[in-house]
Order: C-alpha cells, then structure tokens, then sequence
C-alpha cells in the first residue's frame, strides 16, 4: 500500500514538473538603443509569468539598462550586442530605463516589459 502511494507521487511529481516546462518558454527578443531610445515603434516587451526572457541589447552608448519592479540591472558597452536574461517571475508592467555613465534615467523609460499572468 505504501508502495503504491509512493509511486503514485512520483507519477504526480513528473507530471507536475512536464506541465511546468510545456508552459514556460524561451523568449527572445532584440532591442536597440540609438540616442537614448529604443529603435523601433514598438516598445513593449510582452511574454508570460515564468518565461526566461532573453533580451538581446545593443547601445551606441555606455550605460546600463534597468528593470524596474524585478530591481535588475544590465551594463551596455557602446557597439556590443549583449545578452540580458532572467525569468518573468512576476506579472505586471515594468518600465525599462536607461541608466548613463553618470547613473540616473535620461529620459523617462525607454519602453516596458508587459508579463501577463498564468
Ligand atoms: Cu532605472
């Protein structure tokens, strides 16, 4: 009997663990930033609660890109693509800002991150 159950939670444990990983998925995107601003009309960034999301990031500028609500933080060299990646732990809309040499926000937000809820 005991037997049984412990299996029984195994199988519960695998099914868990393959729902979990058809959901979450890999989201990748490319942003660019000339002048302060994202190139480009669209300046959402839109996935789902416990996406990774992999932001691809180039600046002409040094600085750092920061999230805001996930409190993160990405240094940008001028001319490098680099790669931000963390996973959408929470759900909401989060400005993404630049932050220069000096520290602070330039202008306002360079655009958001949009995680829609499971
Ligand atoms: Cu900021």
């Amino acid at each position: 009997m005991t037997k049984d159950i412990g299996l029984a939670g195994i199988a519960l444990v695998i099914a868990l663990a393959v729902g979990v990983s058809v959901v979450a998925a890999a989201r990748s995107f490319s942003l660019e930033i000339q002048g302060g601003a994202l190139v480009g009309n669209d300046k959402t960034v839109r996935v789902d609660e416990g996406d990774h999301v992999i932001l691809r990031l180039r600046s002409d500028t040094a600085g750092a890109i920061h999230l805001h609500g996930y409190d993160l933080e990405h240094a940008l060299a001028p001319g490098e693509e680099t790669t931000f990646g963390f996973e959408a732990f929470a759900a909401g809309r989060f400005p993404l800002t630049l932050h220069g040499d000096g520290g602070g926000h330039g202008r306002g937000a360079l655009g958001y991150l949009e995680v829609m809820p499971r």
